[in-house]
């Protein structure tokens, strides 16, 4: 049997309300997606992970979803959906889009319907409604945090005007939890996927795949410090219960009836077995590992991320996936120290990510060396601001739109200044025209690094062995030759023997300049 196509596939993640405006009114869209595929086959991706475009009031930008089995206006309706399958599948490109299983919006009319038929109802028992604790249920069921900040609980009102029960949101508040002991929850996922996926949608990335099942009791968390992103242990009761590996079967017999399409589970969870049983051979097919996003720039974290990520996929056999940064964390050029050195540390671990076996993901103006943007409080949209109150500023700075051509805001990205979010004006000497006419530019670097990828027959084999290296240094090679040199130290690193078919920095003599890495065949 032939290897499925996402394998080594380089997907290349559309935040859409970030990429393309095609309408004018500051927010991108589906048909600004389909505009600009052509420079996305310039780029040599395979295909696209587009965050959730369907019908949403927008409290979570669409991971708040009101009607998943349509796309919401804003980002053009279904025929615009439609328009960018067929486009994209004419150049080659798959389509991926975003589901969100572990919750719907306030707005979507199962809601409605739970907070209007009141206590005790069918209507309630889709969602996670408990009485509240304490004289009159004043206090929320449990500890439980929103991931957002505050309180994972809100009362309600019920129909008689009376102080009521309680519903659980791990988000916002306009993002109530189902319950998917609820067979309901699951009949109606599977028309959606079924909807989509009739439709030419080739694969889902799940939403928070670790999320759906909740422990019966419902038991306090142990501590409700440290429960911020990226910051969640694995003994928290909220997230990575058991009872979720039956929904991924459930979901994978579905998905199985369309042979091709692809599963990516957002799974955060931090020992290798327990991620490993995501991926077993009849629930999803791939799952995104982080340790490479939450890595510092070193030589041995770096080490560490690459070979737990692949131990992990190993249990199962699975395929490893690689990512640096997505929109729920800060651009890796600023993490790594921002400026001239933190785009150079970009860059190396670009070449590191797409020099290892499996699949990678980019994420959109990370091919234009993007930072992260300071946002002033005023224009922040982010739910965890406000429910931080105001001590988180949230993922906007992450957002930003992609400036596209010219010397001013919007950069092409839309005919109106006004955008969703303001972008730069230091943003002119990154703009995807100054860097398709400069062949040391990032996004010339990318576009090499992806050709390469895919053409030289180095980047063969699934393992990898890692090579001698100094203090500071990281090499490894594929078994069909490629070896990747990442220097993370202070003094220049002498490169083994070979010949050097890609730099992220220039090579002079032989030696590798610190925060670089080099292939070599
Ligand atoms: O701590 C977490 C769980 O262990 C979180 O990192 C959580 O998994 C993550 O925040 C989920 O993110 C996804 O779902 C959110 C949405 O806001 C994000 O943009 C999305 O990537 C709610 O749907
Ligand atoms: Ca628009």
């Amino acid at each position: 049997m032939a290897a499925p196509w996402w394998r080594d596939a380089v997907f290349y993640q559309v935040y859409p309300r970030s990429f393309a405006d095609s309408n004018g009114d500051g927010i991108g869209d589906l048909d600004g997606v389909t505009a600009r595929l052509d420079y996305l086959v310039q780029l040599g991706i395979d295909a696209i992970w587009i965050n959730p475009v369907t019908v949403s009031p927008m409290a979570d930008h669409g991971y708040d979803v009101a009607d998943p089995r349509d796309v919401d206006p804003l980002f053009g309706g279904l025929a615009a959906l439609e328009r960018l399958i067929t486009a994209a599948h004419d150049r080659g490109i798959k389509i991926t889009m975003d589901l969100v299983p572990n919750h719907t919006s306030s707005q979507h009319p199962w809601f409605a319907a739970a907070l209007a038929a009141g206590p005790g109802t069918d209507a309630r028992k889709r969602y996670i409604f408990r009485d509240g604790r304490g004289p009159g249920g004043a206090e929320p069921p449990n500890n439980w945090e929103s991931v957002f900040g505050g309180p994972a609980w809100t009362r309600v009102v019920e129909p008689d005007g009376s102080p009521g029960q309680w519903y659980l949101h791990l988000f916002d508040a306009e993002q109530p939890d189902l319950n998917w002991d609820n067979p309901e929850v699951f009949d109606d996922f599977e028309k959606t996927l079924r909807f989509w996926l009739e439709r030419g949608v080739d694969g889902f990335r799940i939403d928070v795949a670790h999320g759906m099942a909740k422990p019966p009791d419902l038991p306090d968390m142990a501590s409700v410090e440290n429960n911020r992103m990226l910051r969640n242990k694995d003994d928290d009761p909220r997230f990575n219960h058991a009872g979720v590996h039956a929904i991924h079967r459930d979901i994978r017999r579905v998905v199985d009836d369309y042979p091709g399409a692809v599963t990516i589970g957002e799974v955060w969870v931090y020992d290798n077995a327990r991620w490993a049983e995501y991926l077993r051979a009849d629930e999803l097919h791939l799952g995104f590992n982080f340790r490479l996003v939450q890595a510092r720039f070193g030589a041995a974290a770096i080490r560490d991320a690459i070979e737990n990520s692949l131990a992990a996929a190993a249990i199962e056999n699975a395929t490893p996936t690689w990512t640096l940064s997505n929109h729920d964390v800060d651009r890796e050029v600023t993490r790594y120290g921002g400026g001239a050195v933190g785009l150079n540390r970009a860059r190396a671990m670009a070449m590191v990510m797409l020099a290892l076996p499996g699949a990678a993901f980019i994420y959109n103006g990370e091919e234009l060396g993007l930072p992260n943007v300071e946002l002033p409080d005023e224009v922040l949209q982010d739910p965890t601001w406000e429910r931080s109150g105001h001590t988180e500023r949230g993922r906007d700075g992450c957002r930003v739109p992609m400036p596209w051509s010219g010397e001013t805001p919007p950069f092409g990205f839309s005919t109106t200044p006004d955008t969703w979010l303001p972008m730069p004006p230091q943003w002119a000497a990154l703009t995807v025209e100054k860097q398709q006419a400069d062949a040391g530019s990032t996004l010339a670097f990318f576009r090499r690094a992806l050709e390469l990828r895919r053409q030289r027959e180095e980047f063969g084999g699934s393992e990898i062995e890692w090579l001698p290296a100094p203090r500071g240094a990281l090499m490894f090679k594929r078994p069909s030759g490629l070896v990747c040199a990442l220097n993370a130290g202070k003094r220049p690193l002498r490169l083994p023997d070979g010949d050097v078919l890609l730099a992220s920095t220039p090579v002079s003599d032989g030696h590798l300049p610190p925060n670089a890495a080099a292939w070599l065949v």
